[in-house]
């Protein structure tokens, strides 16, 4: 028995879909758990208690909003509980939501997205076959909220943004090798809100022997931002170097970015921003393993240095790699330039 996909969302599920889906981007984008979040609503249509995950670890969505509506004095019995993402039927963390909601009486369960996760999935049919109306309501909000998530949980590894800082003629750096303040101070501070949000920030060997980069999150008014592990892809030692003043780093001994990957998974490492240099970038986009590209583009001109992206042995225009849901966002004088690639495309 499967929970069947219900495309008969009606206008109240979507009003409390909405909400948990609102509750949910309060949880954290990094880390190796989904952002969820969890709306009871009793038989009359009152709100009885609400909750979001707020990382591994710590309480799912449901018992959180269980436990909520336990605070407000409301019994959940009969209630409907809107999902983001179908409850889980697996013991990992923390014990089945399946069981959770089965326990507090829950009459129907609403979930938006149903989980890829092979460990946890299921848990709609799960639902049903105890005589509970779970149903999925597909809702597109919630899976945007999770759209890295279910992207490396979809395929298996870590969810690859590429970053980089040009010039308008695509130089990262000048023929002299100085790269430092391409763009402006607006594009850096997005650029250190993007890195703590995520679980590492990946550059290659060549990248820590030239810049000796920090590798930090430092949005501006966040001093407890959190810091993404530190992943040095390449076989080269660098003694010294900024990357290892602590042991939140880690060596990638391999050239192969699907190897790198792999390790990277292994720390269950979700998403990584592949920082450069263009030898690495360029390995990862020829990899087809890049899901999305940040670019930040200052209002300048080089004419010669490095350029962003090295050869990927594409030979004409009908090859090009081209991008989808692209969005530019003025920071300053700067652009930064935004896009995904679908799995398979590249
Ligand atoms: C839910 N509600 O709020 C979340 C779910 O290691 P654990 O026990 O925390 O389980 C993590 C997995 O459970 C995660 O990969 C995803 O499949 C599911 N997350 N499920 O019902 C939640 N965070
Ligand atoms: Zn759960």
């Amino acid at each position: 028995m499967t929970a069947d996909r219900d495309p008969s969302a009606t206008s109240v599920d979507a009003a409390w879909l909405e909400r948990a889906t609102a509750l949910s981007v309060n949880g954290p984008a990094y880390g190796p758990n989904p952002r969820v979040g969890c709306v009871l609503v009793g038989a009359d249509g009152t709100m009885l208690g609400e909750g979001w995950h707020r990382g591994a670890g710590t309480p799912h969505a449901e018992p959180a909003a269980i436990a909520d509506a336990a605070a407000r004095g409301h019994e959940v019995a009969g209630a409907t509980a809107y999902v983001t993402l179908e409850p889980c039927s697996h013991t990992g963390r923390t014990g089945p939501c399946t069981d959770a909601l089965t326990r507090a009486g829950v009459a129907a369960v609403r979930y938006a997205v149903a989980d890829p996760n092979p460990e946890a999935q299921g848990g709609g049919a799960v639902l049903l076959a105890r005589g509970i109306d779970a149903r999925h309501v597909p809702y597109g909000p919630a899976a945007q909220v999770n759209r890295r998530w279910l992207g490396a949980v979809e395929h298996g590894r870590p969810w690859v943004i590429a970053k980089w800082a040009q010039t308008l003629d695509g130089r990262t750096a000048a023929a002299d090798g100085t790269s430092f303040w391409i763009t402006g101070e607006e594009a850096r501070a997005h650029a250190h809100g993007v890195r703590a949000q995520v679980d590492a920030i990946l550059v290659g060997t060549g990248t820590v022997r030239v810049d000796d980069p920090e590798l930090s999150a430092r949005p501006p008014g966040d001093a407890a931002a959190h810091q993404p592990l530190r992943a040095v892809m390449g076989l080269g030692a660098t003694p010294g170097a900024k990357v290892w003043r602590d042991s939140h780093a880690v060596q990638l001994a391999t050239h192969d970015p699907h190897a790198a990957l792999t390790e990277l998974a292994s720390r269950e490492v979700r998403t990584v921003v592949v920082e450069g240099g263009a030898t690495v970038t360029t390995a990862f986009l020829r990899a087809g393993l890049v899901d999305e590209l940040h670019v930040y583009v200052a209002p300048a001109l080089l004419g010669a240095g490095t350029a962003a992206v090295g050869d990927l042995g594409i030979g004409t225009m009908a090859g090009a790699l081209r991008a989808q849901d692209v969005t530019a966002t003025a920071l300053g004088v700067d652009t930064l330039v935004t896009a995904f690639f679908q799995r398979g495309q590249i």
